[in-house]
Formats: structure tokens, C-alpha cells, sequence
């Protein structure tokens, strides 16, 4: 897959749905754009995302096939092959925090932003990852929402972005084009097995539109769903954030 390296942007995701509606509709193939530095880097809701020199801010755009509904897990999907990558190439034991965010050791290392834009012509995912490498998190604001680590922080050494965008991209590529054809099954076990707060009590904020709900994860269904036990009964989550986190 091509991998497109910039200097900066505002936002790699900005940046690549701009390229992509440049392509004439027959020329467009999947593609991964990477900056240096993001000037306007977003997390979910328009949040700021910081973006300092020596992290990896990718974006891979991918022609959808099937309705925009069909993408719905993407983000885990992307999760899934991340933390895979970060256990296989810098034996880390990520945890997958549902549905966008991968911890390390309880800190933030990197978060998912999935956009999906429909038009006439062809409508096309967005998947965005941004992932704290080559600093201390120590740099980042004090007031992140969650404490961050980054790659640095937890193995102590540089990382070749160029070759990990690249790896991440191929790897990327074959993940959708298999979730495409077999939908999330092939990793339902892996987000199981690797699934931040599993067991433990927690709020989930905007769950469904339904406001705040308070319960125990179980774990995540073949859609992504979040499995929430509230007042003894499943619920099945398919839009959310997991806030407060409480053991008892
Ligand atoms: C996310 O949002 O975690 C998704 C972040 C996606 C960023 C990538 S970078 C490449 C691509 N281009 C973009 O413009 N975006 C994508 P959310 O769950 O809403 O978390 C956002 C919150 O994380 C912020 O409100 C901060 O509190 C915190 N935060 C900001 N920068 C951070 C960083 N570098 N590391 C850890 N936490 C951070």
C-alpha cells in the first residue's frame, strides 16, 4: 500500500479525505498518509489531540464496498491489529480500552479515530491512529483525560516511524480486507482476551444515547458491541465511553 509522508498537517484524517476526494473516482485505491507533526490533531467529539514531533500519526483511507453500517467496529478492528503489532514487535502487553483507546500498563499509549464519509461517487473509511513513541508522555498536558504513556516510556528506546507506518499500513490493509469478508468473528477472541477492565465495574457515558450506565464488563460481542452487566442483566452497547472505573 502507498504510504504518503509529510512534514505536517492539520490532521492526517483531515489531510487524507482531502487526497481522497482529489483521485477520480476510478484511481481510488486504499492509501496511508503520515506527518511529522499535526498542527490540528482530533480525537472523538472534536477533542484535541497533542501531536508532537515523534509520534506516528497515520491515517489510512479505505474504499468502502459495503454501507457505512457494515464499518461499525472498525475502530477495534484497528485496535486489535495494533496491539497485536505492539506485543509482537515490542513485546508489550497492550489492553484494548472500548471501543478506541490502547493502554499499556493502565496509560494511554494510543488512540483509534474512525471516520466514515459517503458520497455519490464513492464513499470511503478513514481510519486514524495516533500512537506516543518517541518522547516521554511526560511531555504531553497535564490535563489528558487519562495518563498516556508512550513507546519510549515503555521500552526505553527510538522507534523507526517509517518502517512501523509501513508495517502498520500493509498490516492495516489486510485487516479490513478480512473484516470486509468475515466481519469482526476473527477477532472476537483476541478483543476478549485483551480487553481493558474485564471483570471490573465501571460507567459507561453516552451509552446508545441512553446516558450514563453503570455495570461490570463482560466482554465484547461479534458486532463490538460492549457486553455491560447492569442490575444483573447483559446489555449489548454499541456506542459509548467508559468514564469512572471503581473495583468494588
Ligand atoms: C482518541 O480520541 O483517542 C482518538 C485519537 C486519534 C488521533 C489520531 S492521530 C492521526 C489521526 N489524525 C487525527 O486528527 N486524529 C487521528 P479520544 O478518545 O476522544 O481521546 C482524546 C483525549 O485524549 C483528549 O481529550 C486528551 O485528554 C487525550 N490526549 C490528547 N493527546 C493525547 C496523546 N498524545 N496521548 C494520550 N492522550 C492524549
Amino acid at each position: 500500500m502507498k504510504v504518503i509522508f509529510l512534514e505536517d498537517t492539520d490532521s492526517t484524517n483531515a489531510e487524507a479525505l482531502r487526497r481522497w476526494h482529489h483521485f477520480p473516482p476510478d484511481a481510488r485505491h486504499p492509501f496511508a498518509i503520515v506527518a511529522d507533526i499535526q498542527t490540528a490533531g482530533r480525537g472523538r467529539e472534536n477533542r484535541p489531540w497533542e501531536s508532537p514531533r515523534g509520534g506516528l500519526w497515520f491515517s489510512l483511507a479505505w474504499p468502502m464496498t459495503q454501507p457505512a453500517s457494515d464499518y461499525q467496529a472498525a475502530p477495534l478492528v484497528a485496535g486489535a491489529t495494533l496491539a497485536r503489532h505492539l506485543e509482537r514487535e515490542f513485546d508489550l502487553h497492550p489492553l484494548l480500552k472500548w471501543p478506541n483507546d490502547i493502554h499499556v500498563g493502565g496509560r494511554k499509549i494510543a488512540g483509534i479515530l474512525c471516520q466514515a464519509e459517503t458520497v455519490k461517487e464513492g464513499s470511503v473509511l478513514i481510519v486514524g491512529i495516533g500512537l506516543n513513541c518517541n518522547y516521554s508522555a511526560a511531555v504531553l498536558g497535564k490535563n489528558l483525560r487519562h495518563p498516556a504513556t508512550s513507546l519510549y516510556d515503555e521500552t526505553g528506546k527510538a522507534t523507526d516511524l517509517k518502517r512501523l507506518a509501513e508495517d502498520l499500513a500493509k498490516s492495516l490493509g489486510e485487516a479490513l480486507a478480512l473484516y470486509e469478508h468475515d466481519g469482526l468473528a476473527p477477532w472476537v477472541r483476541h478483543l476478549n482476551e485483551h480487553l481493558a477492565y474485564r471483570d471490573e465495574r465501571i460507567t459507561c457515558e453516552g451509552a446508545d444515547g441512553a446516558g450514563t450506565l453503570e455495570g461490570r464488563v463482560e466482554g465484547v460481542d461479534k458486532e463490538g458491541c460492549l457486553l455491560l452487566l447492569v442490575n444483573g442483566r447483559i446489555k449489548h452497547i454499541r456506542q459509548g465511553e467508559i468514564t469512572t472505573i471503581s473495583n468494588v
